[in-house]
């Protein structure tokens, strides 16, 4: 087994997922402002530290992902983030993307950038402990979207990350998210979802990028919030495995789904469900980012100093998401 295999399985083994903690600081001073809570370099060490000395990550969270300012950051018992992750049995990642930006030649559409120095910024986060890195593209359905060339632009993009992500011995996640922000079906979603995907593996595979040693992280198979035909968790399972089966090759360990804009039960149960109707190879997990921190950081507004009470709370979710991850969970064991 190869050692970024070894990795990327680590991460996701025995219900393990991933806790997506990269918000930018802009998005993460959006999720304080909505809790009233002020955006300062403290508050949002205090509220992640809170998370990750939790005593649900060592049995649910094998990986972190964290943003600039957090890895560099260090907790109240003097450690750098990535030791108390590593401490806590999981191990920390990074985004490393530097976000989406419009896409010329297509305005409505995102590219994300952040490959220009990308060798150098990786040796760095590397030598502060990261073991996995993130970087996502993003894509909207409408009638003429995504366009072609978002779709090629984009893949293009993940591939050359992933391919200096394994260059400096790290697992790249590679995340193509369809947004579920629309009118669609999910049908469209179905049909979108895989043209996205297929492109990003036809690039990786162009750029010599091992596919044993990457974990996707891709969204569900929704309708889009606006659609007035929404379908049902079961078919939301059935669809996004049909999905994966026919667009992910076999060589691949692993799959982290993102939650994007799910409610935290909505997330559970529908990766529940994809886990009881399994029949590939794949691991099957998650990484979530709202998904496993809404009701934890709407407790921890209300009083920032209870840590005790703010952990109950993630330990809960994390668990739940490990128990969906192998298929065990059922809704009567929400509190
Ligand atoms: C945690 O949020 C990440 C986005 O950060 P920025 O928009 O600030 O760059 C995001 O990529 C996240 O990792 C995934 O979308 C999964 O999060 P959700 O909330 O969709 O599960």
């Amino acid at each position: 087994m190869s050692e970024l295999n070894n990795i990327a399985i680590r991460i996701l083994e025995n219900g393990k997922g991933i806790l997506a903690a990269d918000e930018s600081t802009g998005t993460m001073t959006k999720r304080l402002d909505a809790v009233k809570v002020p955006s300062t370099p403290e508050n949002r060490l205090l509220f992640r530290e809170t998370l990750f000395s939790a005593s649900g990550m060592t049995e649910c969270i094998g990986g972190v992902i964290l943003y600039d300012e957090t890895i560099k950051q260090v907790s109240s018992k003097k450690n750098t983030i990535p030791e108390l992750i590593t401490k806590m049995g999981s191990a920390p990642g990074i985004k490393v993307d530097t976000g989406a930006k419009t896409l010329a030649g297509s305005a409505d559409e995102k590219i994300t950038e952040g490959l220009d120095g990308l060798r150098e910024r990786l040796k760095e986060y590397y030598k502060l402990g990261a073991k996995f890195t993130k970087w996502r593209g993003v894509y909207s359905i409408s009638k003429n979207y995504p366009s072609r060339l978002s779709i090629h632009a984009n893949a293009h993009a993940l591939a050359r990350y992933s391919a200096l992500v394994q260059e400096c011995k790290m697992v790249p996640i590679v995340e193509p998210e369809v947004l579920m922000d629309g009118e669609h079906s999910a049908k469209e979603c179905y049909e979108k979802t895989s043209e996205v995907i297929k492109k990003c593996f036809e690039e990786l595979i162009i750029h010599k990028v091992d596919l044993k040693g990457i974990i996707l992280k891709p969204n569900m198979i929704l309708a889009g919030n606006k659609s007035k035909e929404q379908i049902s968790n079961d078919e939301v399972a059935k669809l996004t495995l049909k999905c994966l089966k026919n667009s992910v090759p076999s060589e691949v360990p692993g799959v982290a789904f993102l939650s994007g804009g799910q409610s935290e039960i909505e997330a559970t149960e529908n990766l529940d469900l994809i886990n009881k109707y399994n029949d590939t190879n794949f691991i099957m997990s998650f990484s979530y980012g709202r998904a496993l921190q809404q009701s934890a950081l709407k407790f921890w507004s209300q009083n920032i100093q209870n840590i005790e009470g703010t952990q109950k709370i993630f330990n809960h979710r994390a668990k739940m998401n490990t128990l969906a991850a192998q298929g065990k969970w059922s809704k009567d064991l929400e509190i």
